[in-house]
């Protein structure tokens, strides 16, 4: 015998579907009363399967995407390219340093820090988690277990140059930027080589199919190249993928757009 509870249950799965998120009271209405008709604006009825009457009331489900950040480029550029590419919309919440320094929104994140993106009521943080999840959600993450280790690896790639960018634009950039420059070759040079192993460089960064790494990377490759714009010029491989990555159609019209264009790249005006 299927409980009255284990029949909300059932209820309350089926009304997230159909996108109802907060379930604030349900009881169980007699059908035989006028209490299912005249319930108010803000109750609805439900009939479950069982031809128990049921009502709820909430909140209706967020649905689609949010990117909580400050107006930069930043660790959001790779997943805002992503979603382009892809062909989605999103929405964007403007975070200001103020806002930041003084509001409560830093004790609600995970790790004190953004981006937060929210998928519905899933909320993230972590700009690679989030890359993941998109990797996942939009099927880009290779096709099998074995790609997909290999995406991860070429992730913490990216992660470990992206992170000496960041650091030099944030703490060291008049004294440090003639020194990496200098060094610069040699981390652009793994990458040179794993697509020399990759199809002859001719396709993206693993595989013959785009994969979240590669809007990572190819991120990463912008900012360097506007840091110095001949960091690539030894780099043919690299610089044809770069020039591939920028003339597919979604990621064209994102780069050109005025939100990409007047984003700054950083937050302290250095690139
Ligand atoms: N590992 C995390 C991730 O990948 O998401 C790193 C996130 C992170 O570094 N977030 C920074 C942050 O929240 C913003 S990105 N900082 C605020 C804090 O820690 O309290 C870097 C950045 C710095 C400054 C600005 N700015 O001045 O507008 C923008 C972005």
């Amino acid at each position: 015998m299927v409980s009255f509870l284990q029949k909300l249950q059932t209820l309350q799965c089926g009304q997230k579907r159909k996108g109802w998120t907060h379930i604030q009271c349900i009881k169980q209405a007699n059908p035989r009363t006028k209490d299912v008709d005249n319930i108010p604006s803000t109750w609805r009825a439900v009939s479950h399967p069982s031809g128990l009457k049921l009502r709820y009331a909430g909140k209706k489900c967020l649905t689609g995407f949010i990117i909580t950040y400050f107006n930069v480029r930043g660790r959001c550029a790779a997943m805002r390219m992503l979603l382009a590419d892809q062909g989605q919309t999103w929405k964007e919440v403007v975070v200001s340093m103020d806002e930041w320094s003084s509001g409560p929104l830093k004790s609600t994140c995970v790790f004190g820090q953004l981006p937060k993106f929210e998928d519905g009521d899933l909320v993230l943080y972590q700009s690679n988690a989030i890359l993941r999840h998109l990797g996942r959600k939009f099927s880009l993450y290779g096709k099998d277990h074995r790609d997909a280790a290999i995406i991860d690896m070429l992730c913490d790639g990216v992660e470990d140059m992206r992170m000496k960018y960041v650091t030099l634009i944030y703490t060291n950039y008049e004294n440090g930027k003639a020194n990496f420059i200098k060094e610069l070759p040699s981390w652009l040079r793994c990458f040179e080589k794993v697509l020399e192993k990759n199809g002859k460089g001719s396709e993206f960064i693993h595989g013959n199919q785009i994969s979240f790494v590669d809007y990572s990377l190819f991120d990463v490759l912008l900012n360097l190249r506007l840091l110095d714009p001949s960091c690539l010029k030894e780099f043919p491989l690299l610089s044809g993928y770069v020039e591939r990555m920028q003339s597919r159609p979604g990621l064209k019209s994102h780069l050109e757009s005025k939100e990409f264009l007047q984003r700054p790249v950083n937050g302290n005006g250095k690139q």
